[in-house]
C-alpha cells in the first residue's frame, strides 16, 4: 500500500489543480513501483498534527480519489475517519476505508456499513495530539487484541462482515517503543481477528529511536520491520517507499511459497 498524502504540505507547488497533477504523478510511480493499493489521506495523523475541518478534507480528498479511481489500475483506499468523508470518498470511488480511530467517530461505522466498502479498523490509544504522552498498558498485546476484537464485532453487529475487515495494531499510535516491538514481535496474534492484518511501520519514530536515525534515514529499519511484519502475517504493509518494500517482500514471498 502506497502512501498518498494530500495535505498542503506534501506538494507544495501551486494550487489546487496543480496539487492534484502531482498527485496523479505521484500515485503512478508508486504503482510503477509495485503498490498494489494506494492510500489517500488528507488529515496528519502525526502527533501534534493540527486537526482539518470536514470541508477541508472533502476539498483535498475527493478530487484525487475520483481522479485516481479513473485512471489508476489499482484499488484506492481513503485514510479518514469523518462518517460525511466516507461517504462522499465511496461515491467518488474509493475501495477501502482506512480509519485510525476504527470507525469510533459518531456516524462512522453507519457510513461505513452504508457503503458496502471493505474497511481497516486501527487501534489508537488517544488522540493524534496526545497519543505519545505516557502512554501504559499492563500487556499490550492483549490489550490492542481485545480493542481490535471489539471493534470486529461493532463492525459485524452493523452488518460488515468480517470478510470485508482488516485490522490493524497501529504502531506508534499511543505506544512507546517497548510497545511497538512488542507488538511486532507477536503480530501473528492479530491474524485470527479478521479477513487480514494491515500495518504502517515505514519512517516511523520506533525506526528512529531504534536506529537513532533522522526522517530521511530509515529506509533500511523499515524494510527490516516491513520484513518481519510479512513473516509474522500481514497482508498488507503501508509504506513511503514502495520500490524497496515491494522488492523485499517479493523476497520473502518467494521463500515462503516453497515447502
Ligand atoms: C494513516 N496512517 C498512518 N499510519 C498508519 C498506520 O500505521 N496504519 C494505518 N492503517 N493507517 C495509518
Amino acid at each position: 500500500m502506497g502512501v498518498l498524502n494530500v495535505t498542503p504540505d506534501s506538494f507544495s507547488d501551486g494550487g489546487r489543480y496543480l496539487q492534484l497533477d502531482a498527485a496523479l504523478r505521484r500515485a503512478e510511480a508508486m504503482v510503477a513501483e509495485g503498490a498494489a493499493l494506494i492510500d489517500v489521506g488528507g488529515e496528519s495523523t502525526r502527533p501534534g498534527a493540527p486537526p482539518v475541518s470536514v470541508q477541508e478534507e472533502l476539498d483535498r480528498v475527493l478530487p484525487v480519489v475520483e481522479r485516481l479511481a479513473r485512471a489508476l489500475p489499482v484499488p484506492i483506499s481513503v485514510d479518514t475517519s469523518k462518517p460525511e468523508v466516507i461517504r462522499e470518498a465511496a461515491r467518488a470511488g474509493a475501495d477501502l476505508l482506512n480509519d485510525v480511530r476504527a470507525l469510533r467517530l459518531p456516524g462512522a461505522l453507519e457510513a461505513a456499513a452504508a457503503s458496502g466498502l471493505p474497511v481497516c479498523l486501527m487501534h489508537m490509544r488517544g488522540e493524534p495530539a496526545t497519543m505519545q504522552q505516557e502512554p501504559v498498558y499492563a500487556d499490550v498485546v492483549a490489550e490492542v487484541h481485545a480493542f481490535l476484537a471489539e471493534r470486529v464485532r461493532a463492525c459485524e453487529s452493523a452488518g460488515i462482515s468480517r470478510e470485508r475487515i482488516l485490522v490493524d495494531p497501529g504502531f506508534g499510535f499511543g505506544k512507546t517503543l517497548g510497545h511497538n516491538l512488542l507488538l511486532l514481535r507477536h503480530l501473528d496474534r492479530f491474524t485470527d481477528l479478521a479477513a487480514g492484518v494491515l500495518v504502517g511501520i515505514s519512517r516511523k519514530s520506533m525506526i528512529g529511536a531504534l536506529l537513532n536515525a533522522p526522517m530521511d534515514d530509515r529506509l533500511s529499519g523499515s524494510l527490516a520491520a516491513a520484513v518481519i511484519a510479512f513473516w509474522q502475517g500481514a497482508n498488507i504493509i503501508r509504506a513511503h517507499d514502495v520500490r524497496e518494500t515491494a522488492q523485499a517482500l517479493r523476497v520473502c514471498a518467494a521463500a515462503r511459497a516453497v515447502s
